[in-house]
């Protein structure tokens, strides 16, 4: 057999590029299908791709682009990774959200059924979709609550892909990922917000205090590196079936804060409760992080913490690269990037 072909959806995203690079080592034909922008020539995609993935116009929104994508490349697998992907955001804009997270997903399968049912697909479904956990750990069977319009376009979408795996014998798999991080991830997430304000902290180039919402919410961060290596593994499998990925470990905002300003050697005093909670430098009392309620979610997720049996023992997956060891390689990468 030649080598096998890929499309991925979201591939200017964080996990694309990273699914890209991976597929890509495996020696994998890489398509990307990328939006239209109409400033940024000649892509988004980061630049280390540009030679090596083939670029196809298309938007989850527009069918006719997903099954022009189908029809010219006859893909054997279809990750799609594309979506309104940040949760505040949800709010603000929820039928888009939902189009592109809900009916997008039913424009690929519709495509995938009527003209290459072979197709192994990969969903991107989201430990947003726990929600208001019942469990200390959350695993496949724990219940579903989601607590934004985000999670719950993912939720239907993720019922969707269980359904055509169940109705069309599609092989279909849901990755159920908790939050996952690096280097890459975009600028308005918490992690990479943190990283960046210190990075820059660091370098002089700002004197303000960061300014964060939700200091208690409690997430599972794991590296995004290691999460795309279980989305292929998923595809791999004879049968297709939908997995937790996680560390296991779970640490509050606050925590990262912690640990971002303890990467160039500061620590914080925290003062204070809610909205009144500062964090000082404890060594000369700048005032270095502050809340601003604007950054508060009119429903919050207050934690989040996986258990990834199934996925340890049916693909033998791990993760490889710890909390400590994600929060420095953001720093210093953002150290980097600032300093150029
Ligand atoms: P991301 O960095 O926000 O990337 C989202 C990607 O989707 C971008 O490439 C974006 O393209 C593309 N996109 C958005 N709307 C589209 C449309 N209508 N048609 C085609 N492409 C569109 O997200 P990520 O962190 O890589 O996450 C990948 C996927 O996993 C997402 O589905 C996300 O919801 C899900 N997920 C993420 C996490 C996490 O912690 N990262 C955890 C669980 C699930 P543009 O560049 O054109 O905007
Ligand atoms: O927020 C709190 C915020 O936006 C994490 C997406 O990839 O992972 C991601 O969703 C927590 C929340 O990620 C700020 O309220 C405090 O409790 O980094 P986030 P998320 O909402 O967990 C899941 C698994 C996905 O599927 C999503 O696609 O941090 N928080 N202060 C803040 N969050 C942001 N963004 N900005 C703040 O200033």
């Amino acid at each position: 057999m030649g080598n096998k072909t890929a499309i991925i959806t979201g591939i200017t995203g964080q996990d694309g590029s990273h699914l890209a690079d991976l597929l890509l080592e495996k020696n994998y034909r890489v398509i990307g299908i990328v939006r239209r922008i109409s400033t940024e020539p000649p892509s988004r995609m980061r630049r280390h791709l540009w030679d090596k993935v083939t670029q196809f116009p298309g938007d989850l929104l527009d069918s006719v682009s997903i099954e022009n994508a189908i029809n010219e490349f006859q893909p054997d697998e279809f990750y799609n990774l594309a979506a309104q992907s940040h949760v505040g955001m949800s709010w603000k804009q929820p039928e888009l959200t939902s189009a592109i997270d809900y009916f997008g997903v039913l424009n690929i399968l519709k495509a995938i059924k009527l003209l290459k049912p072979d197709t192994r697909f990969y969903q991107a479904s989201t430990s947003e979709m726990f929600g208001k956990v019942e469990d200390e750990f959350q695993n496949e069977k724990s219940r579903f609550y989601p607590r934004s319009p985000y999670a719950v376009a993912k939720l239907a979408a993720h019922w969707l892909t269980i359904n055509y795996r169940e109705s069309y014998d599609i092989h279909a798999s849901c990755g159920i990922l908790f939050n996952h991080e690096g280097p890459r991830r975009g600028k308005d997430f918490v992690t990479r917000k943190i990283t960046l304000h210190v990075a820059k902290h660091k370098l002089g180039k700002t004197d303000k205090p960061l300014e964060l919402g939700n200091l208690n919410s409690m997430r599972d961060w794991g590296y995004a590196g290691d999460y795309v290596r279980a989305m292929w593994l998923m595809l791999q499998q004879d049968e297709p079936d939908d997995y937790v990925i996680g560390t296991g470990k779970s640490h509050s905002v606050r925590d990262f804060v912690n640990a971002a300003y303890a990467a160039i050697g500061i620590s914080i005093t925290w003062q204070g409760e809610g909205v009144d909670e500062k964090g000082y430098d404890s060594t000369n009392g700048k005032l270095l992080v502050q809340v601003n309620p604007k950054f508060f979610r009119p429903a919050e997720v207050d934690l989040l913490r996986a258990d990834s049996s199934k996925a340890r023992e049916k693909l033998q997956w791990e993760p490889e690269v710890t909390f400590e060891d994600l929060v420095s390689m953001m720093v210093e990468a953002d150290l980097k990037e600032e300093s150029n």
